[in-house]
């Protein structure tokens, strides 16, 4: 028989190389047993009538609550118990949480359930994270720290059992679920370097709402790549991964009805943007904003900031930053 090494097994060899702790591994395990519940949750929950909008009543005449209020409880109830976290941010919570803020170590940014579009077809989406260290020696540094300082960031597509996180310095990695539910058999994403496979993602139809250099961009590029777009960032950056290419949700400014102009963009900075970005990086990658500012060098001011996002190979990337830029 052959059997995979676990993801426990992978982060623990991977702490003691490093002379680390083990608080990042009840941390991740914590992560992890979130995951696995709403992944749990969200596979019986068409049966069940629970993947309806909040208001609705179930089969069983109970109150539905929104699978990504759901979801975000449980990652809460998780994370708490670990003892080890400071603060998180949750896109379903206007406040910042705060949690063990004397011995925690972490600073959490998440968001438990991506891709809102998918739920009710039961079609995958995404449960993304950032992590950051709080300053351990010196004074509290605060909760709003740019990706640059993330010392891992990962993401589940839930329900298809994957799991792919980046770990400062060490590569991205991906995961997959085994018979037992555990997350096995780590294997390091590097970007393709040959763009045979690469591809472009995003929602056409936005596409006439972009700006006239990123149309311009797009029509040069439409002949050579294949489109693809799921409308889940973690499901589409997972393509990206595998394939090469670029995720894009560009700032909308040239909409028909002005009003629905976002020339902020519209994805969140702190637990999407910066969530890819990182793990990008770590396989060869790169992102920018509207401006072609590095993503991972943003300073969020807020921590519900949106940014427009350009994610993928280098080559890509470093192609329209250049335009962006003038
Ligand atoms: P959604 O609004 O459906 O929750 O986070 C936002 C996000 O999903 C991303 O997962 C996804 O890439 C994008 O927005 C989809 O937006 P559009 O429906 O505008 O394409």
């Amino acid at each position: 028989m052959r059997f995979e090494e676990s993801f426990t097994n992978f982060i623990l060899r991977h702490q003691e190389r490093h002379n680390r702790t083990y608080h990042f591994l009840v941390l991740m395990d914590a992560l992890i047993s979130a995951a696995k519940h709403i992944q749990h949750y969200y596979l019986t929950g068409a049966l069940k009538g629970n993947l309806g909008l909040a208001g609705e009543v179930n089969i069983q005449g109970e109150d539905v609550m929104r699978m990504d209020q759901i979801a975000h409880e449980i990652t809460i109830h998780y994370l708490r118990s670990t003892g080890r976290v400071i603060h998180a941010v949750s896109e379903e919570a206007e406040e910042i949480i705060e949690m063990d803020t004397k011995g925690g170590r972490y600073f959490v940014y998440f968001d438990p359930l991506d891709g809102s579009s998918n739920v009710s077809h039961g079609l995958p989406v995404g449960f993304l994270f950032g992590i950051a260290k709080r300053n351990l020696d010196g004074p509290e540094d605060g909760h709003l720290r740019a990706g640059k300082d993330y010392r891992a960031a990962g993401m589940f597509v839930i329900p298809t059992g994957t799991f792919t996180l980046a770990l400062l310095d060490s590569g991205t990695w991906r995961f997959h679920i085994d018979e037992t539910m555990s997350f096995v058999k780590p294997f390091r994403m590097m970007l393709p370097e040959n763009s045979k496979t690469w591809e472009l993602s995003f929602n056409e139809a936005n596409r006439c709402t972009f700006s006239e250099r990123v149309q311009d961009w797009i029509a040069e590029k439409e002949r050579k790549y294949a489109f693809r777009y799921l409308g889940a960032l973690a499901g589409d950056f997972h393509r990206i991964l595998s394939n090469g290419g670029m995720f894009m949700y560009p700032a909308i400014v040239n909409h028909p009805k002005p009003e629905k102009n976002r020339p902020q963009g519209k994805l969140r900075l702190m637990y999407e943007a910066a969530v890819v970005a990182f793990m990008c990086r770590e396989a060869g990658g790169d992102a920018v904003d509207e401006t072609g500012t590095p993503i991972l060098e943003i300073q969020p001011e807020n921590h519900h900031q949106r940014t427009a996002l350009y994610v993928g190979s280098k080559l890509l990337v470093d192609e329209i930053a250049k335009i962006l830029r003038n």
